[in-house]
């Protein structure tokens, strides 16, 4: 199975999620365009579409955002560029004293076999008040899933597949493949 990201936490996590399930994944680093449309499953869909293109046979891409409540759900799909500009020391001074700390983490997956195909995961939890851990990537360091006390990024690779946003998707994704095969 191919995915096509600039990622490579992200290829780490699908590499350990998905060869659990005997799928070996291959990469193809590359950027590609992302259209600021409303929601992940949009911008998912129209990569997805551009791509097919580009890439020979099936892939996937997955695209995430974090929406904060109290920003009215920014950054969103503009998640990529504010992680870029503003960094997670940004987020945390736009939440200043703000009481109310909910956020999603949302991905989305589209995966192209002669159609696109999508899976959406979702995590609920809290902006923590500092920057904290050290594992995973981007936005880890200060988010909190429900029900934990640690960031994602004070979790290890295994637990935070316990319960993240990404591997909710994949697992409807890998439900999907087996369905196929059958
Ligand atoms: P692609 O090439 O796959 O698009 P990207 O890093 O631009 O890689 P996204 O647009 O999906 O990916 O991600 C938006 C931002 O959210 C980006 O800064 C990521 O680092 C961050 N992000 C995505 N998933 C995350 C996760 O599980 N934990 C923390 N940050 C995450």
């Amino acid at each position: 199975m191919i995915i096509v990201t600039s990622n490579k936490g992200k290829y780490a996590e699908y590499r350990e999620i998905m060869e659990r399930e005997g799928i070996s994944l291959e990469l193809v680093l590359m950027s590609y365009p992302e259209e600021q449309l409303d929601t992940v499953e949009e911008v998912a869909r129209r990569s997805a579409e551009f791509l097919r293109n580009v890439v020979g046979g099936d892939f996937f891409i997955d695209d995430s955002g974090l929406f904060i409540e109290s920003l009215k759900g920014f950054p969103g799909v503009y998640s990529s560029y504010v992680n870029r500009t503003l960094g997670n020391e940004g987020i945390l001074k736009l939440l200043d004293g703000k009481i109310d700390r909910g956020a999603e983490f949302r991905t989305c997956i589209a995966y192209y076999d002669g159609a696109v195909n999508i899976f959406v995961g979702k995590t609920r939890g809290v902006i923590s008040t500092e920057i904290r851990g050290r594992n995973g990537f981007g936005y880890d360091p200060i988010f909190i899933p429900e029900g934990e006390g640690r960031t994602y990024a004070e979790m290890s690779t295994e637990e935070k597949d316990l319960l993240s946003h990404r591997s909710k998707a994949a697992s409807a994704f890998i439900n999907f493949l087996k369905k196929k095969k059958i």
